[in-house]
């Protein structure tokens, strides 16, 4: 039996805008958006580990908000789950895994290519973010 294993994805919010995290690699999924984050480690709860993740991927510190209803599949044993997120200081900047990062307003999500399995929770976040 395996057991499904998370990852976590920060649908991060700052001054009205969603950040997206264009991937480097793998090669299959380099130039795809993602909600940045990662895999739980043992032990950790996903708060934990989105804050140890967006720490390390963008060099920021981020207060989880709240779980995105919702578990979508990634490449098994991994589901992904999403919680938003508020910037708490600092400027994002790609040091792993990204090349690139937008700040996209909510009628604008549309603009990037977004791994699939992110898209329920990134029209989620942007009616979240119209709803203000
Ligand atoms: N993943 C995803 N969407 C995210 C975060 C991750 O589809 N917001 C996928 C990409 C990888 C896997 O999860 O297949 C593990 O991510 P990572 O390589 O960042 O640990």
């Amino acid at each position: 039996m395996t057991t499904v294993r998370v990852v976590v994805g920060g649908a991060v919010f700052d001054r009205g805008r969603l950040l997206a995290a264009r991937r480097s690699a793998p090669p299959e999924l380099a130039g795809r958006w993602e909600l940045p984050g990662g895999k739980l480690e043992p032990g950790e709860s996903a708060r934990q580990a989105l804050v140890r993740e967006l720490r390390e991927e963008l060099g920021v510190e981020v207060e989880p908000l709240a779980r995105i209803d919702g578990e979508w599949p990634l490449k098994p044993p991994y589901v992904l789950h999403v919680w938003t997120a508020r910037l708490l200081a600092g400027e994002v900047r790609p040091l792993q895994d990204h090349d690139e990062l937008r700040w996209l307003t909510p009628d604008r999500v549309d603009e990037v290519d977004w791994l699939e399995a992110d898209r329920p929770a990134v029209a989620a976040a942007a009616r979240l973010l119209t709803a203000g």
